[in-house]
């Protein structure tokens, strides 16, 4: 035998025994919501919602179809300052159109 000293460590390796406190809050997401109107078309909506937030055909038709039978649909849910670029974007192009589309942001519970 080796006089070699064994070091015992202090505590066992592997997984603390609790979740260590975050030092930092993650920030809230924001949903962004498709608002119904009675003179956008429909596919005008299938086709802002496939070029601002890369949905599908299938996606956006979902999408738009809830908003118009419910009054309003969640399309997504982003970091602020994305949720609130992609709601401007694609309420633009609908004035650009000459459509009242509206899309508004908020943040998750
Ligand atoms: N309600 C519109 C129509 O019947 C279609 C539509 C759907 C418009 C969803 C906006 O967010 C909307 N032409």
């Amino acid at each position: 035998m080796s006089d070699t000293p064994v070091k015992t460590p202090a505590k066992p390796a592997g997984r603390p025994a609790t979740k260590p406190v975050p030092k930092t809050e993650r920030p809230r997401l924001h949903k962004v919501i498709l608002i119904n109107d009675d003179f956008t078309p429909r596919e005008f909506v299938v086709m802002v919602l496939k070029a601002v937030f890369r949905t599908t055909e299938e996606q956006a038709f979902r999408i738009m179809l809830t908003a118009h039978q419910k009054g309003v649909c969640v399309v997504a849910v982003f970091p602020r300052d994305i949720a609130e670029t992609k709601a401007t974007e694609a309420t633009d192009l609908g004035r650009e159109g000459g459509y009242p589309l509206m899309f508004t942001t908020e943040p998750e519970e």
